[in-house]
């Protein structure tokens, strides 16, 4: 099994540092989710402009034997508690990200990572859609508004439409869906910005 937990920071975060800009007018918890493997690490790592907080251990010959590496056979990491950083965006919107462990055996740990948050980006791979059902599940559970990214793995099956995607996955018409590189900057926060508008569009925060 992995050792204990340890903490780690990127080297290099992204923007300004970690003093919130003058124009922040929105603070929001923004929930980033998804199966094993499907690049929820890598996304927070591409956008933050704090340095971001990892919990990431070894997967062991041990912890191969629990974690389904059908997929994501290079991963050498996995995460065990929590990613989080944040970002802001125009218009004062400060996104504070925190994303979630892909495995089942860290599921206790959901319910508490997502309180409290406005909406949730849920990554989705291409691959392995059905590796996705229980996140999706967990997210309409918890009616949590949310849109769907798609990351682009090299060997992603091509043929499928948006249609047959949005079929696959059972989403309402109104959910957002993008393709999204987790780790090139601008794609993940083109797919940050399509879950911003949708809570903007469909789930207005109440009057304080
Ligand atoms: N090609 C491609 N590779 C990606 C993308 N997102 C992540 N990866 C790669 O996929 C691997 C797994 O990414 P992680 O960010 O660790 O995935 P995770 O969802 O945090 O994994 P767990 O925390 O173990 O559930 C890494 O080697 C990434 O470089 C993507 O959009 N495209
Ligand atoms: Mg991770």
């Amino acid at each position: 099994m992995a050792s204990a937990t340890s903490s780690t920071v990127d080297a290099e975060p992204h923007g300004a540092g970690v003093h919130l800009p003058d124009t922040a007018q929105d603070l929001v918890k923004i929930l980033i989710t998804g199966p094993f493997g499907v690049g929820k690490t890598t996304l927070i790592r591409s956008v933050s402009e704090i340095r971001p907080l990892h919990t990431e251990e070894h997967l062991s010959e041990a912890s191969a034997r629990v974690d389904d590496l059908a997929g994501v056979r290079d991963k050498s990491t996995t995460t065990v508690a929590i990613d989080f950083g944040r970002i802001s965006l125009p218009g004062g919107i400060v996104l504070y990200l925190f994303g979630t462990p892909g495995q089942e055996r860290f599921r206790a740990l959901w319910d508490d990572i997502a309180h409290g948050a406005l909406g949730a980006l849920v990554l989705v791979d291409a691959r392995r859609i059905d590796a996705s059902f229980d996140v999706l599940g967990l997210v309409e559970e918890s009616g949590l508004p949310y849109a769907v990214a798609f990351n682009t793995f090299p060997d992603a099956p091509r043929h499928h439409t948006p249609e047959q995607l949005r079929a696959a996955l059972d989403l309402e018409a109104t959910t957002p869906m993008v393709r999204c590189d987790a780790r090139e900057t601008d794609s993940s926060v083109d797919a940050l910005l399509a879950l911003v508008q949708h809570l903007i569009d469909h789930h207005p925060p109440e009057p304080r």
